[in-house]
């Protein structure tokens, strides 16, 4: 007896769930559902087995079935003959293909490519290496020991309890690994992303991208990075462009120096980019330290060479004057569509 009840309540789940999607399926439907000798008529035909105390019961499930048969087959009924002729089986091939939308290439890797084009012009290429750090590279072979204060410089995100792995805070550990891996002559620039532990504004994020450059070989002076500077500086801003070198100090380098540019913007007449100086930072530079060269087992008597480094956010930022270093990591369209011509 239950068995009835259960075919009927099958059938019902079957009426809800079907949904023929021409025409001839919706047909078919019809034909099995409420034709005359449709499935229905089977299942009521079914109620002369059932004792008379079910029968009111079995009554109402079959009104239901039979008033869901209908109502689907109405619906789709007058949707169809309302709905336009189904283009779907025969597409037009005289058509015009959709525009696919080009993409644009983000202005931090117009800035680097530039650059780096820039460099490779004078016989640098590039060499990358691990985001994840020790601070042998990191720091140590920098001759930036343990309890040495520049450390405090550099807000480092460690990665285990004995503060020896790091996302690396500069790719000066990737000019470590090339010096301890190659004999001079070493010509490299290193791009890449470095992170430091800062707290998010307009002028901090907690990464960035630096391109930084090395060469040694013998007899390398600091005449030769200021000339190379000089190059760098004048074929990204302009043959009209002069370079200024302020004392500093890195512990890697040895003189080092803050590098700055005559402001482009206004010709040195003062501006708010030049904060009215005529003069705006791009980089630091120095020869590189002895000290850094012996813990990579190269001779300093033999050897010397020059580092620098630059931030590309900051390059971008003079050249494109995007100011809120946020918005270099946001990827909203409407800044990206603004560089799509400037590649
Ligand atoms: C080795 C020896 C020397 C890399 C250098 C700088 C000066 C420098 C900053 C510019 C803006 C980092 O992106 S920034 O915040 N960098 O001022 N970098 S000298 O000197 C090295 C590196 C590696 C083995």
């Amino acid at each position: 007896m239950e068995e009835i009840f259960d075919r009927a309540y099958i059938v019902l789940e079957e009426i809800k769930i079907s949904s023929p999607e021409t025409v001839e399926a919706l047909e078919q439907f019809r034909i099995q559902y409420l034709g005359t000798k449709s499935v229905l008529k089977d299942l009521f035909g079914a109620m002369a087995q059932l004792p008379s105390e079910r029968k009111k019961e079995y009554g109402q499930l079959m009104n239901m079935l039979k008033a869901a048969a209908e109502k689907k087959f109405e619906e789709l009924k007058v949707m169809f003959e309302t709905s336009k002729p189904s283009t779907k089986e025969i597409p037009d091939l005289t058509a015009p293909g959709f525009n696919m939308p080009l993409g644009t290439r983000h202005p931090l890797s117009i800035v680097k490519n530039r650059i780096i084009e820039i460099f490779s012009r004078i016989g640098f290429t590039i060499a990358e290496g691990p985001e994840i750090e020790d601070d042998w590279h990191n720091f140590t072979a920098l001759n930036t020991p343990q309890d040495h204060p520049a450390r405090d410089m550099q807000d480092t995100f460690f990665l285990t309890e004995d503060k020896n792995y790091m996302l690396r805070t500069h790719t000066s550990s990737v000019q470590i690994r090339k010096m301890e891996s190659e004999k001079p002559p070493l010509r490299y620039i290193f791009p890449g992303r470095v992170y430091r532990n800062e707290t998010i504004s307009a002028r901090a994020h907690c990464t960035f991208h630096q391109v930084e450059g090395l060469y040694i070989d013998d007899n390398v002076s600091f005449a030769d990075l200021k000339q190379t500077m000089l190059y760098f500086a004048q074929e990204m801003f302009g043959k009209n462009v002069q370079i200024r070198f302020r004392p500093s100090f890195f512990p890697f380098t040895e003189p080092s120096a803050e590098m700055d540019i005559s402001c482009f913007i206004c010709d040195q007449k003062g501006c708010v980019v030049c904060k009215q100086s005529g003069w705006v930072e791009i980089g630091g530079c120095g020869m590189v330290d002895p000290s850094v060269l012996e813990n990579c087992k190269l001779d300093p008597k033999k050897y010397s060479g020059f580092a620098f480094g630059m931030g590309v956010e900051r390059i971008t930022q003079l050249k494109f004057r995007v100011n809120d270093l946020r918005l270099y990591f946001e990827n909203d369209i409407r800044l990206l569509k603004q560089f799509s011509s400037a590649v």
